[in-house]
């Protein structure tokens, strides 16, 4: 089943929007299989944004990403990588759509309080760099044998 990675950044955290941004995802009906509150180091943080190297807004994005901690998730379903991109809006919070993630809490580019993986072979990337296997749970709801 099709994977995604989702970060909820410093700024999200920061203004308390950790419990809304999951419950979006929860209700769309989406799964969670991994899921940590984590203080990002130097090194994760250049891997993880290794493909913007060379933009000048690097330096700034790994400072920010290792300020303050950040909630990594992992979310499965069909199509959830595209589906979790659309959920949360464009880079840029101002060109978000009213009803995305940025769109309705966010204004500045450099504090879009969500990285979500941007391909199926992003999502494989960045799973494996922000988590351990034994962290990704295989589980199943068992709703049906307990509510009546
Ligand atoms: P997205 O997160 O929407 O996939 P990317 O991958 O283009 O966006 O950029 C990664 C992160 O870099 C963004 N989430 C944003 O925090 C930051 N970023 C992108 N463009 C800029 C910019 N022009 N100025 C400052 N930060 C930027």
């Amino acid at each position: 089943m099709e994977r995604t990675f989702i970060a909820i950044k410093p700024d999200g955290v920061q203004r308390g929007l950790v419990g809304e941004i999951l419950q979006r995802f929860e209700r769309r009906g989406f799964k969670l299989v991994g899921l940590k509150f984590m203080q990002v180091s130097e090194a994760l943080a250049q891997k993880h944004y290794a493909e913007h190297k060379e933009r000048p807004f690097f330096g700034g994005l790994v400072a920010f990403i290792t300020s303050s901690p950040v909630v990594a998730v992992v979310l499965e379903g069909k199509g959830v990588v595209a589906t979790a991109r659309a959920m949360m809006g464009v880079t840029n919070p101002l060109n978000s759509p009213l009803g995305t993630i940025r769109g309705d809490y966010g204004i500045d580019i450099g504090r879009n309080i969500i990285h979500g993986s941007d391909s199926l072979e992003s999502a494989e990337r960045e799973i494996a760099l922000w988590f351990a296997p034994a962290e990704l749970l295989e589980w199943q709801a068992t709703l049906g044998s307990w509510i009546y």
